[in-house]
């Protein structure tokens, strides 16, 4: 059988958080490795493109979220397997990482240009991304992103909208999602609401 490790941050959300949450339910067996922030610097350099998260199948280590994505969700089947569906399912998925590494490369600016590059991402290409995402969600029937079911995409958007809407990220309106886009609100609350994402959260709260 083979053998899967994925290392990621130890919090419960980011690039790593759409493939932990796959694994679980699909029920595929998988070391779930959490590293601290204290141990990231030592362990970096050890890391393919010195980023979180990689997956290590068989003891190979590959990266890029999207991929591990893709992978494990052929394993837990929550990836489709017509080429078209498979399509929408990736172009959501990249379209959320434009939107994750846009904000990501704000992170460290001073305080200033922080305020300023925000506002403008938040008024100019994440609303434009989210009116787009959502005319995706509309396209393809209004509940899930691709093949009118669960996929790797909707936990990928999930994701996304969570962090959103979680006032965590000065200068962004935390209910800019709500205000642009608010079938991807509908989408949030009906895959938070799925019994098997309910268990896995219940489960992490309690661990
Ligand atoms: N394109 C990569 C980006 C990976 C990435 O930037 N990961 C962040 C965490 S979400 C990271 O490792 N940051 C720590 C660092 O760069 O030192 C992917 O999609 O996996």
């Amino acid at each position: 059988m083979t053998k899967l490790k994925l290392s990621y941050f130890d919090f419960d959300g980011g690039r790593g958080e759409p493939a932990r949450l796959a694994l679980h339910i699909g029920g595929i067996p998988f070391e779930d490795h959490r590293i601290s922030t204290k141990d990231w610097p030592q362990l970096r350099d050890r890391t393919p493109f010195q980023a979180l998260p990689t997956l290590t199948v068989d003891g190979k280590e590959v990266a890029q979220s999207n991929s591990i994505n893709r992978y494990v969700g052929k394993l837990a089947d929550l990836y489709p397997k017509d080429d078209w569906q498979a399509l929408l399912c990736d172009e959501v998925m990249d379209a959320a990482e434009d939107i994750g590494t846009r904000i990501g490369n704000t992170i460290d600016l001073p305080a200033d240009a922080k305020k300023k590059a925000r506002e403008e991402l938040a008024a100019g290409l994440i609303t434009r991304y989210l009116e787009q995402l959502q005319a995706r969600l509309k396209a393809a029937g209004g509940e899930y992103f691709a093949d009118k079911r669960l996929t790797v995409a909707d936990l990928k958007i999930f994701m996304l909208v969570r962090w959103l809407r979680s006032g965590a990220l000065d200068h962004i309106p935390k209910d800019l999602v709500d205000r642009v886009a608010p079938l991807l609100v509908k989408h949030f609350e009906r895959v938070a609401g799925r019994p098997e994402v309910v268990k896995y959260y219940e489960r992490r709260k309690a661990a």
